[in-house]
């Protein structure tokens, strides 16, 4: 049996997708390793002191500069002569996408020798669920609210991985809670490369996304197979590989079940349709 690195007594809320994730990255990656973590509700909820629900060592930073920190460690156990203790960074969608941005692009261009996972909820979810640049089209947050001139989040997602594969990178991979074996083959994968590797890793929040905490890993398994989040991973730059769900299932089986998205109109939903479909183009 695999040892379990994370472990219960976190603060997580029920169906919490991130409480979830982590035990498979941990399972996959082992216990060599040493965790670098921002803030967010990933950190809250898990390391509190005398508590936490780590079983490995563990280092919290701040929210912007935690792809520096974990650099740093890297660099410090290269040149100790430890080649083999695994650095592995996680951080949250504003943590990533926003807020850290920088200095993750910095981590990527050097290609310094970390495992980033970032867990995608969506939006800031600790401070109270303000939209960040993960956050999908049309969204509620309570920084995107729903009134009568706006309607949720006027703005896209931002293509992260795709931003992070653009610094061409030996591996960028993107997976979804949903999906445990994936989750735990990219992360081996990963863990037999060198240099820097970057993990997208869709991860639900029943509390920011109004879902019924039963329905949490259903929604990370329908956000595939109704093909709005892709699997997909690029070496050096290139994509060389996508899970194809089959037949996808219609965008609206996944939206509905979430309040986030209860003010969209049918042309709303017929939109992000179209959306996805063009995506897909050439791929399938
Ligand atoms: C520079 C800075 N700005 C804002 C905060 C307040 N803050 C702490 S956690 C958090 C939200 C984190 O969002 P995300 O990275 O998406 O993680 P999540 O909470 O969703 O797990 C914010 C805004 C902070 N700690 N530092
Ligand atoms: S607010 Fe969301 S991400 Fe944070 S602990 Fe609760 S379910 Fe998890
Ligand atoms: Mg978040």
């Amino acid at each position: 049996m695999v040892e379990e690195l994370f472990v219960s007594g976190h603060r997580a809320c029920a169906g919490c997708g991130i409480a979830t994730s982590f035990r498979e990255v941990m399972k996959a990656v082992g216990k060599d390793v040493i965790v670098v973590n921002a803030t967010g509700c990933s950190e809250i909820v898990s390391s509190p002191y005398p508590q936490s629900a780590w079983k490995v060592p563990y280092i919290h930073s701040l929210f912007e500069n935690v792809p520096a920190v974990a650099s740093g460690v890297s660099h410090a156990l290269r040149s100790m002569g430890n080649d083999h203790t695994q650095v592995v960074c996680i951080a949250g969608d504003g943590a990533t996408y926003d807020i850290g941005f920088g200095a993750l692009s910095g981590m990527l261009e050097r290609n310094d020798d970390v495992i980033y996972v970032c867990y995608d909820n969506e939006a800031y979810m600790n401070t109270g669920i303000q939209r960040s640049s993960a956050t999908p089209w049309k969204a509620a947050t309570t920084t995107s609210q729903v009134g009568s001139a706006v309607k949720g989040k006027p703005q896209g997602k931002k293509p992260i991985l795709e931003i992070a594969a653009a610094h061409k990178i030996p591996y960028a991979a993107s997976t979804s809670v949903g999906y445990p074996f994936d989750v735990a083959k990219k992360l081996k994968k990963a863990m037999g490369i060198k240099g820097a590797r970057f993990i997208l890793l869709f991860a639900s929040c029943p509390t920011g996304w109004g879902l019924d905490t039963a329905k949490s890993i259903q929604a990370t398994k329908l956000i595939v197979e109704t093909g709005i989040w892709k699997m997909a991973e690029y070496e050096n730059g290139k994509m060389t590989g996508v899970f194809k769900p089959g037949k996808r299932k219609p965008v609206e089986e996944y939206i509905k079940l979430q309040s986030r998205f209860k003010h969209l109109t049918p042309e709303d939903i017929a939109a992000i349709q179209k959306e996805v479909d063009a995506s897909w183009t050439g791929l399938e």
